[in-house]
């Protein structure tokens, strides 16, 4: 499979409150280097090597991207706070800008506090932001852009590979010969930070740019170029396997008739105000029914996820989508100090990913194409198990299975 990195990511690291406890932030840079070691073992996969340059004509379609599709005052914040705090004397450069004092709903305030971000440093802070796990460093913002460039980057990739006759990478309805069921056009974007908890104007949970938005974004842009004049939108699908709900994502997707969100996270658990299964899209409208969250109990077994990936995998059948993207996270493992399913071991994600891309075949087969798939990473801290758990989704995606004396590599 096509492996996307860019060491860019790796550059932001921060603290975050916890416990009642400032601590270094479980999403760290390690997890990303573990990561890749756990795959430069294995030959079947390729990493590509990214750099993100602002400059570049895709840096400039990237940053062009985030500014139409996240609240500019929201990416110009992510951009320059750090400096403006440290040029303010309110941190020191290895410091972090946490907020300190959210919006909240009153019966009584100002209507219109969220038209404006307030003037004091602190505050805007909180205006950003929904919880104390977003800390922005000095590098944070490189790390931030390099992330979502990768899920960009992906969507062109996955498209390319979907459509190898095509060297202007376009969406195309042909039937590529590769194609096939066992050959699906894959590609894993080793996003960091993760993108599904931000909504697009608010950070929290790791989350800084929605990842999925920008893919969208990405996907329906070059649907535009190559095809002008096609009077139906494209149809996607997100499929997020995160222990969490992602709410940012069902947020920007809550209104439109063209994406199906999916979600299968734990119940009552982080960001708690979102993620119930009454949640199914605006009533009455035509993205009624567009969006299915499928709560279960912390620590239900993986017998029981699989029945509700059975559920998640009969919507997804039936909507056929153009594109598919997963959010994938990896703190459904047993041991996840911030989650946790019964997922024991790579093989477990191996079932899981190879449900889904059965669930591809079948797609594939109705509608006489391929459907490009980008996984964009999301959370998982098991830092000594992430490296076997991503290559046991791998194997599984591809229809290996992994050799038992492989485990722990
Ligand atoms: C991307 C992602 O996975 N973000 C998750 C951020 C979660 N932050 C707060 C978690 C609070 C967990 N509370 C303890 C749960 C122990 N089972
Ligand atoms: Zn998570």
């Amino acid at each position: 499979m096509l492996i996307l990195h860019d060491p860019a990511t790796l550059k932001h690291a921060t603290i975050e409150i916890l416990g009642s406890k400032v601590i270094p932030a479980h999403e760290s840079p390690d997890r990303i280097s573990a990561i890749l070691s756990a795959i430069h073992q294995k030959p079947t996969h390729h990493v590509r090597t990214i750099n993100f340059d602002p400059f570049s004509d895709s840096g400039i379609t990237l940053l062009n991207t985030l500014s139409s599709t996240h609240d500019p005052g929201y990416v110009e914040h992510l951009q320059h706070v750090h400096a403006k705090w440290v040029a303010e004397g309110l941190i020191k450069p290895d410091d972090s800008v946490l907020p300190e004092c959210f919006p909240f709903p009153n019966l009584s305030g100002k209507k219109s506090w969220w038209e404006h971000p307030p003037k004091d440093s602190f505050a805007r802070a909180g205006f950003y932001a929904f919880d104390m796990s977003t800390g922005i460093a000095a590098e944070t913002w490189e790390a931030v852009v390099a992330s979502a460039n990768l899920a960009a980057e992906g969507v062109r990739e996955a498209i390319a590979i979907a459509s190898p006759n095509r060297e202007d990478h376009s969406v195309t309805n042909e039937t590529s010969p590769s194609a096939t069921p066992t050959s699906h056009p894959t590609v894993l974007a080793l996003c960091r930070p993760p993108g599904h908890h931000c909504d697009t104007r608010r950070a929290g949970g790791y989350c800084y740019i929605n990842n999925a938005v920008v893919a969208v974004e990405t996907f329906r842009r070059l649907q535009q170029v190559t095809k002008p004049h096609h009077d139906t939108a494209p149809r996607i699908a997100i499929l997020d396997l995160d222990f969490h709900h992602g709410n940012g994502t069902q947020e920007a997707f809550y209104s439109d008739p063209h994406v199906l969100y999916i979600s299968i996270h734990g119940q009552d658990e982080y960001p708690y105000y979102t993620g119930s299964a009454e949640e199914t899209g605006p009533e009455g409208t035509p993205s009624a029914g567009m969006n299915l969250n499928l709560p279960l109990p912390s620590r239900s077994s993986l017998d029981t996820y699989i029945s509700a990936l059975e559920i998640a995998l009969q919507r997804l059948e039936v909507f056929a989508p153009d594109l598919l993207l997963v959010s994938l996270g990896f703190d459904t493992f047993h041991l996840d100090p911030l989650g946790g399913f019964g997922f024991e071991s790579g093989e477990d994600y191996g079932r899981v990913a190879s449900l889904v891309r059965g669930c591809l075949g079948r797609v594939h087969e109705k509608k006489g194409r391929s459907v490009p798939s980008v996984i964009l990473l999301e959370g998982g801290y098991v830092l000594e198990r992430l490296g076997e758990n991503v290559l046991g989704f791998l194997d599984g995606w591809e229809g290996r299975k992994q050799l038992a004396q492989q485990k722990g590599q």
